[in-house]
């Protein structure tokens, strides 16, 4: 049947509507289930064909998946979109009006969660057999309004008008288990433990099917959701206790109700640990009822490679320790070997505060059996320290894996390192700092086991489906094949100084400048597409330092009032979410917002300046940004982001980067040349070495006339006229403090920022260095990062 006969047909089927009366999202949801339908049967045949082949099944755990709009990616991995926008046409509406429509779920909050579902795309794209776990929140990354120039948090109802792409298994309900007691035993001759749960959840799995670009392949997403169990509830209702049993089905459901909304650092909330623990047993136990269908326990590690992504789901350790043993019968010999044999980890962070541990009494009271297990690991694993370096106390406190420093913990990241045979960052520079800081003494003693895989992310989503000119105009230069083979752009550098095609790709950019302006315009924002697109656009977080940007754009707009020469005339474009409980985050939007109005309010500085804070960064915005920025700020504290994956997306639709060597900036400097690429900033090791040495950040804006004005304009109330000292203290924060080296790089910024300028007045150059840019930046696909996770770590 045709795609727009089958719409028809969904609509009277599956939405009891006729064309006439249906609404918008009727039709976006018949369209999806018709698109559907024709994946479904692609996900069986790969199943069947998996099944047959009997191949190792990758296993990635992650608390987190952005996986964004489903439908454009869908029709793009069908091969369906001019179809379907004939089908919509013909059928009274419009493909556009659908991917506008279409809401998505945002089930993680940042780069983590995003890289999570790059990488099931890459999986699906290179044929290798893969089932992505995770939590089916029903609350997700909240929406974010901005009100007044503050952030405002709205809850995000993402199932709210049906979402069409899941599939819920009813015949897979798994028990998780909670609190109570370990009682011990020897039965036969064989030491038992049997664990005496207090509560009893139910876990039940959602999918939602992941197509392969230019292959038949499709994997699956199987996101958990609590449900509550029948027993508990019933002991109150013979009782007559309502209110309890409803009570208990409440709580019971409460687990998988909300996405926790901090980015780089973990909330430390028991409902997460809870939340943890949740989707780590559901997708373990459900791995080995798969398995138990055709072969045997001791087969797990020959047919699963379990990939953590972070610690949120290291408790995987643990618990299947706890399965092979309590629930298969397996020593400890043979559990311990199948579980380091299965399992890898990838850190993403070096932030302290975001290094996961838990107080050890919570994870006594909430998971008792595991604690028991972690003791076991420990004592052995400490013994093997003390064997390798005797007499070496400091060491065994350092690594073990109790926190003993103040209040007893459990350190997630040194569980995860002991039982992981693989362990890797995200970036060269992060993997090295991995090796020589947080992990320092692990890496000595294992050094084998320590590796770098660079993040990488889908050109399907982030280049053809975000920016269909350019991916018009490459494939008209190079021919096609390069969406799956990305190293292939490099055809594009001959075409750098040529004339003709120079034109064209400035008018792709044009367009989509002047496309993002009128998108903007919608909200009440002002992009003047004729001018500089200078865009950050991330989680608003210290370390990525957005207030560094601000108080250039402060020295700017100085400059624009006192009608001195500011360079280009530039449209500053900020967007993220900063976590709700993160003071100084918002009150960098805030600013931005406060910057943005006092620009606008100036006569001379409105005419060469624009701030916009775009609202509610979430995947489907982030499209409409990369395609159309001239310059990419990842202008991190050097040795702090882990590796950034959005510098590596403006990168590849042709922006140019300012940036510090910091995570992957390093490498896409390598890759795109350094004469393309405006570097400023300390060093990783400089930043230490300062931080070490003693830093004064007073001192800093003393001997820099500029900053200090800058810094005394913020303070003033410039930019909060309404609240005069709203900024007073954030000021003096940083004059006092400025743990994250904002005043030590502003002087570098500001020059750099200068040189950017003077680039931008050579269009010709500009355009060059932008084609360049995207031509080398193939190495960023998300399709090279899996093939490395594959050959070098899950051998599949
Ligand atoms: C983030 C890092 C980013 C990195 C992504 C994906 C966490 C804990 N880490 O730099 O901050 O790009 O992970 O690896 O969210």
């Amino acid at each position: 049947m045709s795609l727009a006969d089958d719409h028809i047909e969904k609509l009277y089927g599956e939405l009891a509507k006729f064309p006439g009366v249906a609404t918008v999202n009727d039709h976006y949801l018949a369209l999806s289930f018709a698109v559907r339908d024709r994946l479904l049967k692609r996900w069986v045949n790969s199943a069947r064909t998996y099944l047959e082949e009997k191949r190792r099944t990758v296993i990635y755990l992650s608390a987190e998946y952005l996986i964004g709009p489903q439908l454009g990616t869908n029709l793009l991995a069908l091969g369906l979109e001019d179809e379907a926008r004939e089908a919509m046409e013909k059928n009274g509406s419009t493909l556009d009006t659908m991917l506008e429509h279409e809401e998505e779920p945002g089930l993680g909050n940042g780069g983590l969660g995003r890289l999570a579902a790059c990488y099931m795309d890459s999986l699906a794209t290179l044929d290798i057999p893969a089932v992505g776990h995770g939590i089916r929140y029903e609350f997700g990354i909240f929406d974010q309004e901005i009100r007044d120039g503050w952030q405002v948090e709205k809850t995000d109802l993402w199932l709210r008008f049906g979402f069409p792409w899941e599939v819920r298994r009813f015949d897979i309900e798994l028990a998780v288990q909670f609190g109570g007691k370990v009682e011990h035993g020897v039965v036969d001759g064989k030491y038992l433990a049997r664990w005496v749960p207090e509560r009893v959840v139910h876990g039940v799995p959602w999918d939602i099917p992941i197509a392969g670009y230019g292959t038949e392949t499709t994997n699956f997403l199987r996101l958990w959701a609590a449900i509550a169990t029948e027993e508990l509830n019933l002991d109150a209702f013979q009782v007559g206790d309502y209110t309890r049993a409803a009570e208990l089905k409440t709580r019971s459901e409460n687990l998988t109700k909300i996405l926790y909304p901090n980015d780089s650092s973990p909330a430390g909330k028991q409902l997460r640990l809870e939340q943890q623990y949740f989707f780590v047993t559901c997708a373990l136990q459900d791995c080995i009822r798969i398995l138990l269908q055709r072969a045997s326990i001791h087969e797990f590690a020959d047919k699963f490679a379990v990939q953590l992504n972070d610690t949120h789901p290291s408790l995987a350790v643990a618990e299947l320790m706890r399965l092979f043993i309590d629930v298969h019968g397996l020593n400890w010999d043979e559990a311990w070997d199948l579980t380091t044999r299965a399992v890898a980890y990838t850190n993403h962070t070096l932030l302290p505060e975001a290094l996961e541990t838990w107080p050890l009494p919570l994870f006594a009271r909430l998971l008792p059996r595991h604690l028991e297990i972690i003791y076991e690991i420990n004592r052995r694993f400490l013994d093997e320290v003390r064997a390798r370096f005797p007499d070496d106390e400091a060491r065994l406190r350092r690594m073990s894996l109790i926190g003993e420093d103040g209040d007893r913990t459990v350190r997630m990241a040194h569980l995860a390192t002991v039982a992981s045979h693989k362990v890797n960052g995200v970036a060269e520079l992060h993997s090295r700092l991995l090796r020589e800081t947080v992990l320092r003494d692990f890496a000595e003693m294992w050094p084998e086991r320590f590796t770098n895989v660079t993040n990488g992310v889908t050109p399907r989503r982030f280049v053809a489906l975000a920016n269909p000119k350019l991916t018009s105009l490459i494939t008209e230069a190079i021919g096609g094949g390069w969406l799956r083979d990305l190293g292939k752009l490099r055809g594009l550098e001959k075409f750098a100084d040529d004339a003709a095609f120079q034109d064209k790709w400035r008018a792709v950019k044009q367009a989509n400048k002047q496309a993002l302006a009128e998108r903007v315009r919608q909200q009440g924002l002002d992009a003047d597409p004729a001018s500089l697109f200078d865009a950050q656009c991330k989680r608003i977080h210290e370390y990525k330092r957005q207030h560094l940007n601000l108080l250039h754009v402060v020295s700017l707009f100085e400059r624009a009032r006192r009608g001195e020469d500011i360079g280009a005339p530039r449209t500053f474009i900020f967007a993220g979410k900063a976590a709700p409980a993160y003071r100084a985050a918002k009150l960098i939007i805030r600013l931005a917002c406060g910057v943005g109005e006092a620009i606008a309010a100036d006569p001379r500085a409105s005419k060469v300046l624009r701030v916009l804070f775009v609202p509610d960064f979430n995947v489907k915005n982030a499209q409409h940004i990369y395609p159309a920025a001239d310059l990419s700020e990842q202008i991190s504290t050097a040795g702090l982001e882990a590796s950034g994956t959005g510098n590596m997306k403006f990168t590849l639709n042709g922006a140019l980067t300012i940036g510090t060597l910091d995570g992957a900036n390093v490498e896409i400097r390598e890759a795109v040349g350094a004469d393309e690429f405006f570097l400023f900033g300390l060093t990783a090791e400089e930043v230490t070495a300062k931080k070490k040495a003693g830093y004064y950040p007073r001192g800093v804006a003393n001997d820099d006339p500029e900053l200090a004005n800058c810094l005394s304009l913020i303070r003033r109330g410039t930019f909060s006229p309404h609240d005069q000292g709203l900024f007073s203290q954030f000021v003096d924060d940083l004059l006092e403090r400025d743990p994250f080296l904002v005043l030590a790089d502003f002087r570098a910024y500001v020059a750099c920022q200068r040189l950017v300028s003077d680039a931008w007045a050579d269009q010709k150059a500009w355009t060059r260095s932008s084609i360049l840019n995207s031509a080398r930046a193939g190495k960023f696909s998300s399709d090279r990062a899996i093939a490395e996770y594959a050959k070098e770590i899950w051998r599949v």
